[in-house]
């Protein structure tokens, strides 16, 4: 009965489909948005696995490097943080962890090196789920945090 109707009124049928498709399209603008927003805070920033990566937090850049490459889960891993100037507070540190995933804790600590550069050693273990994104938070006292996110190889 149903197919018969929209045979009869092949017009009507396409104008009403088109003004939902135009419904849907505005509902989807007018969503858009928000939805980049919260879909770039957990997106990859940072090819971790070709070399150091920078983010800028308080108006400097800070730089990550992960050794030895590639960088692999449930292996010895060596974190590097490199800032424009020593912070005045306490070393920096490193909270490693999933986007939108509770792993638990499990914190870098860093210590200064001979260069400037704050040294740690860490594991990244093996998300069940086989999600391979991570996030590495790094925290500079008294200056602010930020959050490497980046492919790691299971
Ligand atoms: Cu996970």
């Amino acid at each position: 009965m149903m197919t018969g109707i929209k045979f009869a009124v092949p017009a009507v049928e396409t104008r009403r489909t088109a003004g939902i498709i135009a419904l849907l399209w505005a509902a989807l603008l007018l969503m858009m948005p928000g939805g980049a927003l919260a879909a770039s805070k957990d997106a990859i920033n940072c090819d971790i696995q070709k070399g150091p990566c920078s983010l800028e937090l308080s108006g400097a850049v800070m730089t990550l490097e992960i050794t030895p490459r590639p960088v692999k889960a449930m292996e010895d891993l060596t974190f590097r943080v490199t800032l424009p100037e020593a912070p005045k507070g306490d070393a920096p540190f490193i909270d490693l962890g999933m986007p939108g995933m509770n792993m638990g804790k499990n914190r870098v600590s860093l210590g200064k090196t001979e260069n400037g550069t704050y040294e740690g050693k860490g594991v990244i273990v093996r998300c069940p789920s086989g999600k391979t994104i991570w996030k590495a938070r790094v925290t500079v006292p008294g200056t602010g945090e930020a959050g490497f996110i980046f492919d790691v190889v299971y």
